[in-house]
């Protein structure tokens, strides 16, 4: 590689005709985490206890101690994280090949689906309807799915009825198709999962999770900011903690985007 390649992305930084766009939701105790049918466990929320500040129990300094699930706030989902993926080969956060962690990124828009059907599915037509204006997504990209959800707020977020969580997502042919035409690296949404929030009834349940990390693909869930994005031509830092064994993490994610894309 020309050293030349990075030198240019060095003054493009610079000079701001590459923009870093950060598409990260703040920790905070009051972002919601996916709430599962009664009947399993549920993941915690993000919390923070002050050690000091600046006072008798540390006089010059200030900090904290958190405390959160590996699956609260904007976070990243490993193939260790679903049955399926269980038995696979550097399947956790700590054992991930860090060059998982930068790569291109592809937007499929669904916003205006979505702004009026609130359990609106991505499914391989629209992908191939997607791919006709901006060309085939390229293997080892990431696939994100835009639908303004970050938006919301509120009950409106997870959007909770008497029968469980509404909000868009994926059809399972439309992940099989982003994994086994397209060999994609991973699936990611604005939604407090990557599957929609009826997910549960699909067959087989939960289908994103379920294909995405058994065939040792990765996932991001509560993402912001998608509408600053580019269709084609961004490239994603998205780098979890390196928890030993850990099935996912909150991470800051996000995204190099040149000047006349945006
Ligand atoms: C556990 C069970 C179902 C789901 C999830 C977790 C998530 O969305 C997650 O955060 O990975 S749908
Ligand atoms: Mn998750």
């Amino acid at each position: 590689m020309s050293e030349t390649i990075l030198s240019d992305l060095a003054k493009a930084l610079g000079d701001q005709s590459i923009k870093v766009i950060d598409l990260t939701h703040t920790l905070d105790p009051d972002f919601p985490v996916i709430i599962l049918p009664p009947e399993f466990n549920q993941c915690a929320r993000f919390r923070m206890e002050e050690i000091s500040a600046y006072d008798h129990r540390g006089p010059a300094w200030k900090w904290h101690n958190i405390t959160l699930s590996e699956h609260t706030g904007t976070h990243f989902d490993a193939p260790a994280h679903w049955i399926s993926g269980r038995d696979l080969p550097n399947n956790s956060v700590d054992t991930i090949n860090p060059a998982n962690f930068v790569g291109p990124v592809m937007v499929i828009d669904c916003s205006e689906g979505s702004a009026t059907n609130e359990d609106f599915e991505l499914t391989p037509e629209l992908i191939l309807a997607w791919e006709e204006e901006h060309g085939e997504i390229p293997k080892d990209s990431w696939v994100l799915m835009r639908t303004d959800w970050s938006k919301k707020t509120g009950a409106d977020y997870l959007n909770m009825r008497d029968d469980g969580p509404h909000s868009p997502g994926p059809t399972p042919d439309a992940i099989r198709f982003l994994i086994h035409e397209r060999n994609i690296r991973g699936f990611g949404t604005e939604t407090v999962g990557t599957d929609a929030g009826q997910g549960s009834h699909y067959t087989p349940p939960y289908p994103a999770h379920f294909y995405l990390h058994g065939a040792g693909k990765f996932g991001l869930q509560c993402l912001a900011n998608l509408d600053l994005l580019p269709p084609r031509g961004a490239i994603l830092l998205a780098a979890p903690l390196k928890i030993k064994d850990g099935t996912g993490s909150p991470l800051r994610v996000m995204a190099l985007v040149q000047g006349n894309d945006i």
